[in-house]
């Protein structure tokens, strides 16, 4: 290959100056990092699985009021973020970045890496996704008054379950998302782009020795823009549910409050 990226010599430098070793330690990094924090293993998840909430469970919390019910996901979402937090620390090259620019990036790319983390956590094969300790399906959210976006977080969950993400394909996906330059307000562009392209790279390579197409990169960026969506969406929510329950919103966790409000 032109570049030297896919030849057998460890060192062969490609033109942005990141030899296949550079890359490959990137990737053990990032995997290690996302398997320490993602919260289930693959185990676990495949034998909870088969824990489903009972149609009357589902009932149960379709009568709950939209304030508990928000206030339930508000405290599972802020616990997902916590793992998300400790994820970003382990990577490699992102505690060189200023504290400034750590939370920016955090605070714009949390949501997103959930959203793709949530795969792990999704079953095509009923539609039902890990909440609570099992899995349940969409209409279990009734009671928060968003079907449209919990709909649309449950067809993201399907569309990235298709592209049949490794481990090491989904941390290294979630690096990339998570060190995007295009975030307002970051102090230095730069550093945040060399890193992202060194991790896009990576990601390329590790699609290469899988075998995988080109094509597979090309449908995993293409859930970038639903992602962007799903996240204004749930502004949109939290921001109409703040109008109406003040008080509740002021008992979400604080970080909730911080990386959302
Ligand atoms: C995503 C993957 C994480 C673990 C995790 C924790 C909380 C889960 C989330 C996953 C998936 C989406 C989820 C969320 C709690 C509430 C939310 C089930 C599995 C649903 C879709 C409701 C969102 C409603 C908003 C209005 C808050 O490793």
């Amino acid at each position: 290959h032109e570049t030297g990226l896919f030849s057998d010599s460890l060192l062969s430098p490609v033109p942005e100056g990141c030899s296949l070793l550079e890359i490959e330690r990137i990737t053990q990094n990032v995997l290690r990092s996302h398997l320490e924090t993602c919260q289930h293993s693959t185990e676990e998840l495949k034998r909870l699985s088969w824990t489903l909430y009972t149609t009357e469970d589902t009932r149960s919390f379709q009568s709950k009021s939209a304030e508990s019910m928000w206030q339930m996901c508000a405290n599972h979402l802020t616990n997902a973020i916590q793992y998300v937090v400790e994820f970003a620390k382990r990577i490699s090259g992102f505690m060189d970045l200023c504290q400034n620019d750590q939370i920016i990036l955090l605070k714009a790319g949390c949501l997103e890496v959930l959203l793709i983390r949530m795969c792990r956590a999704y079953n095509p094969t009923n539609n039902t996704v890990l909440f609570d300790g099992k899995f349940a399906g969409p209409q279990l959210f009734k009671a928060l008054g968003c079907d449209d976006l919990v709909t649309a977080v449950f067809d993201l969950g399907r569309g990235l379950c298709r592209l049949q993400l490794s481990d090491e394909e989904m941390a290294l996906f979630t690096t990339v998302v998570l060190l995007s330059p295009d975030r307002p307000w970051l102090t230095d562009v730069m550093q945040v782009q060399r890193l992202q392209e060194k991790v896009y790279l990576a990601l390329q390579h590790s699609l290469h020795k899988s075998g995988a197409t080109e094509e597979k990169l090309t449908k995993m960026v293409s859930k970038l823009p639903m992602m962007k969506s799903i996240c204004n969406l749930h502004i949109d929510k939290l921001e109409f549910f703040r109008l109406v329950h003040p008080e509740t919103v002021h008992s979400f966790p604080p970080l909730y409050r911080e990386v959302f409000g």
